[in-house]
């Protein structure tokens, strides 16, 4: 079990986070000041250390400035009441992992944590020797939120028809790691991307046989799934509906690391799968990889939705995005619509298919749309 140490001196605050993460599956020790974490540090073994900033005797900054200072390089997150300039670029310089204002958002935190653990154990595998590199790391139990994963539904609608066309399915779990985020920060940590990919696959498919006859499920998948012989095998649970499945292939995916990938998306396209490019505009190479994957459906980011109608840029970048859809036959969807203002900045520019809070959130089963 990955240790933690929670460095804070308000109780209150301390016993919130501290059911949190112990829920998240950590095993946790406090410490009411710096001076008590650093005596700690020095003489346990933590994974990860989650600290206040404002604290008597040393701050979280002085802290974390001992700390490195012995050469102890345990992930740290700071968590401060008080944002300011300063002490943000004093956790900077002196490698803070992560640093969090409050109110903290309790999902954001453990998620956090969770990668900081997953970096920490990380780094002390590389000091380790090349024969105790192979030990697998101290890894959070995925199992307990595998069993209790389920899959929340969000309708993709057409606007110009005012109906329902699709819905994303989205992983969901009653476990302890309930966001998408936390669930693949610790199977990624734990080598287990495939269970965890091959779960939501067959979440979907259990649920396909519910879906109105006439919508496509969108499926995201990662990019150690389209390394996982699974996906392409005609007897998985997910094959049976792969002509109304449509894979959601994010740009974040590392597509260039993936082995015979012409052929795999080949295979996929011969079981009936479409393909998307997900989160188009999110900051990364997203048009780069239009051709390795000839992709039927490109899902405009959020990123480029928010407050579209209040940017000439974004309208310029969209517009083009729409005009290439025309051209390579490709569906356009913008994800994340959250206003009116959006909505019908983005129908002027002549996008038709859109998804967002707007229209409905991801929930159980699959729900109507507000049209
Ligand atoms: O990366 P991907 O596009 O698959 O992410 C979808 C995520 O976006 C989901 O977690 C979903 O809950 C979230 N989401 C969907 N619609 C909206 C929206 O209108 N606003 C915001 N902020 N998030 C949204
Ligand atoms: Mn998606």
């Amino acid at each position: 079990m990955s240790q933690v140490l929670l460095v804070e001196d308000d109780p209150i605050v301390r016993q919130a986070y501290s059911k949190v993460l112990t829920k998240g599956g950590l095993a946790l020790e406090t410490a009411e000041d710096g001076v008590e974490a650093l005596d700690k540090v020095r003489r346990g073994r933590f994974d990860a250390v989650v600290s206040d900033i404002n604290m008597p005797r040393l701050s979280g900054i002085e802290f974390l400035r001992a700390l490195r200072a012995a050469a102890l390089d345990v992930p740290v997150v700071l968590v401060t009441g008080g944002p300011a300039l300063e002490t943000a670029v004093s956790a900077v310089e002196l490698g803070a992992f992560r640093y969090l204002t409050k109110p903290v958002d309790i999902e954001a935190l453990l998620e956090t944590v969770l990668r900081a653990v997953a970096q920490g154990a990380e780094s002390r595998r590389r000091r380790l020797s090349t024969e105790a590199a192979n030990e697998p790391a101290a890894a959070v139990d995925l199992d307990p939120s595998l069993e209790r994963l389920w899959t929340a539904f969000q309708p993709i609608v057409s606007w110009g028809r005012r109906r329902v066309i699709g819905y994303e399915a989205l992983a969901r779990s009653e476990g302890p790691l309930a966001s998408p985020g936390a669930l693949i920060a610790v199977a990624e940590q734990s080598g287990r991307l495939r269970d965890l990919g091959r779960a939501v696959r067959a979440r979907v498919a259990a649920a396909l046989p519910g879906a109105p006859d006439d919508v496509s499920v969108f499926v995201n998948l990662h990019a150690s799934d389209l390394e996982d012989e699974a996906l392409y095998d005609a007897a998985a649970p997910l094959s049976a509906h792969a002509r109304r499945v449509v894979l959601e292939i994010t740009e974040r995916a590392a597509l260039e690391g993936i082995e015979r990938l012409g052929e795999r998306l080949a295979t996929l396209r011969r079981l009936g799968y479409r393909v998307a490019v997900d989160d188009l505009g999110a900051g990364y190479a997203g048009l780069a990889s239009f051709p390795a994957l000839e992709p039927e459906v490109v899902k405009i980011d959020m990123a480029l939705v928010r407050g579209v109608d209040q940017s000439a840029l974004q309208q310029r970048v969209v517009r083009s995005v729409v005009e290439l859809g025309r051209e390579l036959h490709m569906m356009v969807v913008c994800e994340g619509i959250e206003t009116v203002a959006e909505r019908d900045a983005l129908a002027a520019l002549g996008c038709d298919v859109f998804q967002g809070y707007l229209f409905g959130h991801p929930a159980r089963g699959f729900h109507p749309a507000t049209l």
